[in-house]
């Protein structure tokens, strides 16, 4: 078994700072830390940031929180599925001139090769890269299979994306002992039903228990326990931080700040005036604090799809067309999720990668295929003629209303559940 926890470490709190004193509110992720490849995370973290709401939780009692992150998800199905691809480089996604990598398997990833790659560049790192085409049927049904698993042990399951979510296990249901232990047992249940690895991390808080599951993959564990946290993000370089990306480690890099232990050694005042609304979130984030609790049944917040087209287009047919198949993959979507939402945006991305958006809300829900589509040929029409070729074509739904209730919050004795890590 892969499992290991960083050792020895100072207290996870500042002296002088009380853990039972109410807690400002987090301060919502700016755009200076924006970064492409934690955009993903980066949508779901600030959401809760901005969110959070239970301060008081954490000084309550220690949470135990587990993060599962399956490896190489997409690359590994394929694998599992054309065995004769195991042990071999294999990207998904599409190979032409415009491709781009999801992921890529493990033996991809010893020549370089990572999610969101352009392929001509996998394919100059690693010449015998197999690509797949992604199956995203596959992969839908199997993120079914682990949450099933997971609610098998708490009710309290926040899924990320298809491949992970955070599970709040600090009210142990059925009587397993320990949450490194509820880790280990999701581990292989998931290697026994699916046939594929997943990677764990455990901890007292959500970011601790991310940073954890990516420390031994793939098929690892990682636990970082009470007073382990702030030795533990010491050593990270900051742009392994939620919502540092390369932008905001570029701007720390020239203030001297590389590692986590860098960012603690800075005092609230220089992150102020640095950094402004950021800074008390940076200030947490140093010491291994994370105040959001796992939200079950998150709402969605958008519906929609997009394509890179193959040649650039500027012209209305050949656009119309296009939009046409995306309204007709939006709407089966919409429809699956049984969602409702009131606004429609249609995203256009030029030749030279600048955007243009055009949004149209309703006062009540977009009623049907035949509605939704004419809101998006309507926004369409605004844009045209266009002034340059596109490359890719977008339409959402969002401002969607709100189907399942939350989860209610923990208190009283979940939050002060006695489960040891
Ligand atoms: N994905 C994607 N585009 C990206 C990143 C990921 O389509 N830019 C898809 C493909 C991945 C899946 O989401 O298989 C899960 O993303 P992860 O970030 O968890 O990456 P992997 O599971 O592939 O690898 P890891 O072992 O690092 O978790
Ligand atoms: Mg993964």
């Amino acid at each position: 078994m892969n499992s290991r926890s960083p050792s020895g470490g100072r207290e996870g709190v500042e002296p002088g700072l009380d853990m039972a004193a109410p807690w400002p509110q987090p301060a919502p992720l700016a755009s200076a830390f924006s970064s492409q490849s934690y955009s993903r995370y980066r949508q779901v973290m600030a959401q809760d940031d901005a969110d959070s709401d239970d301060q008081t939780s954490e000084a309550n009692g220690l949470r135990k929180i587990i993060h599962v992150d399956m490896d190489a998800f997409y690359a590994s199905v394929e694998q599992r599925d054309e065995p004769e691809l195991r042990g071999k480089p294999v990207a998904v996604g599409g190979d032409g001139p415009r491709g781009v990598l999801t992921t890529c398997s493990y033996e991809a990833r010893k020549f370089g090769c990572r999610s969101a790659m352009p392929s001509v560049t996998a394919k100059r790192l690693c010449p015998q890269l197999i690509f797949r085409r992604p199956r995203f049927a596959v992969y839908t049904a199997i993120s079914r299979q682990i949450r099933e698993i997971f609610l098998d042990y708490t009710p309290l399951v926040e899924p990320l994306s298809l491949d992970e979510a955070f599970l709040d296990v600090t009210d142990d249901l059925k009587g397993i002992g320990s949450a490194t232990r509820i880790a280990e047992l999701i581990r292989a249940r998931i290697k026994a039903e699916t046939g594929l690895t997943a990677s764990a991390g455990v901890s007292y808080n959500k970011s601790l228990a991310k940073l954890a599951s990516d420390r031994n993959k793939p098929d690892g564990l990682c636990v970082i326990r009470p007073g382990e946290g702030a030795q533990f993000v010491a050593g990270l370089p900051v742009r392994r931080f939620f919502g540092i990306g390369p932008r905001g480690a570029e701007k720390m890099a020239a203030l001297g700040i590389e590692s986590g232990a860098d960012l603690r050694d800075k005092d609230i005042h220089f992150l102020r005036q640095h950094f402004g609304s950021q800074a008390d979130y940076l200030y947490r984030a140093a010491r291994g604090i994370d105040l959001r609790r796992v939200k079950a049944n998150r709402a969605r917040k958008s519906l929609g799809a997009e394509r890179t087209l193959d040649k650039d287009i500027s012209s209305g047919s050949a656009l119309r067309e296009v939009l046409e198949r995306i309204i007709a993959i939006t709407w089966e979507r919409i429809e699956k999720a049984e969602a409702k939402g009131r606004t429609v945006t249609l995203k256009l991305k030029h030749k030279d990668f600048t955007g243009l958006t055009r949004a149209r809300s309703l006062a009540r829900p977009v009623a049907s295929l035949a509605e939704f589509s004419k809101i998006g040929h309507d926004l369409l029409d605004e844009v045209l003629p266009l002034a340059q070729p596109v490359r890719l074509v977008g339409l959402t739904l969002s401002a969607l209303e709100e189907d399942e209730p939350e989860a209610p919050a923990l208190v009283g004795g979940a939050a002060q559940g006695s489960l040891p890590f």
